[in-house]
């Protein structure tokens, strides 16, 4: 067997002057993780005898991927943003700090700036002819106390997958909003059920899905951020009951605890009676 180049001193010198490692000035920390990731990059090259061919495909793909502005969405199709929610949740664990709704992945896709509300809203703009969802809750400390003030930061996509911002079918904000909650804790909010989000199908995302044998299919859920003054910040989602992808989600964010009961009626009268019918300004 030959010997591994990662153990010869060319390497080694190439390794310490890249990452500038042992040299005076620059960031101590990012000298030693630019270290590592080279040297990890350089030692998978080594072990797979990846061909100069195949490195200059993988680096046009990085280039494709940001001009594509995807790297947000290949970072959960790689399960690494849900490897962070795992180690938050690590580190709460360790701190002693327990219960509550569970945190999920953010996405790509949220949008700062929605309008902003107390007590309800509606979210959809009322152009589509999507099934009525009506939600309701209350925001509690992890003692279980209301906690009036919090903001519910709130967004999802329509009845195609589409997410408003980003879809340009949509009007501004479409199915996105903050709702302040009332002083017992409580918000709630009439949209429409939204659909499963689908990663572009001729994008480079979907292009390393398609290689890996793997779909790029969320199932059909609701995003949110939960902030309240002197709290941490929660940010999670629910999934819909019933979706095909509910525990086969691209992105790895389905949870248990996330997954509430979905009522249906059938009574029109009902519906109006919970309100929030006022066609949206
Ligand atoms: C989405 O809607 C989403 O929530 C994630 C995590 C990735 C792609 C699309
Ligand atoms: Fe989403």
């Amino acid at each position: 067997m030959t010997e591994s180049l990662m153990d010869t001193k060319d390497v080694k010198d190439l390794l310490m002057k890249v990452s500038a490692l042992g040299e005076d000035g620059g960031d101590v920390r990012l000298k030693r993780i630019v270290h590592r990731v080279v040297s990890d990059l350089f030692r998978t090259i080594e072990e797979f005898d990846v061909q100069p061919d195949e490195f200059w495909t993988a680096m046009s793909y990085l280039t494709r991927l940001g001009q594509a502005n995807e790297i947000g969405l290949l970072v959960p199709g790689l399960g690494l943003e849900t490897f962070l929610d795992l180690r938050m949740d690590q580190a709460e664990r360790q701190a002693g700090i327990e219960g509550g709704t569970p945190r999920t992945i953010e996405g790509p896709l949220w949008l700062a700036g929605a309008p902003l509300s107390k007590g309800e809203a509606r979210l959809d703009d009322g152009t589509e002819q999507g099934e009525v969802l009506f939600m309701q809750g209350q925001v509690r400390d992890v003692e279980g106390r209301p906690v009036a003030g919090a903001v519910i930061d709130v967004w999802h996509a329509n009845t195609k997958g589409g997410y408003s911002g980003f879809d340009p079918s949509q009007s501004k904000y479409n199915l996105r909003r903050r709702i302040e909650t009332d002083a017992e804790g409580r918000y709630r909010f009439r949209s429409i059920l939204p659909n499963g989000y689908a990663c572009p199908p001729d994008g480079p995302t979907q292009q390393l899905l398609d290689a890996l044998g793997r779909h790029g299919h969320r199932p059909a859920h609701i995003h949110f951020f939960v902030v309240a003054p002197g709290y941490r910040k929660l940010t999670t989602q629910i999934n819909i009951d019933g979706d095909e992808y509910l525990h086969d989600d691209f992105a790895f964010a389905t949870r248990d605890g996330l997954i509430p009961e979905v009522k249906r009626v059938s009574d029109a009268a009902a519906i109006h009676a919970r309100g929030l019918n006022a066609p949206y300004a």
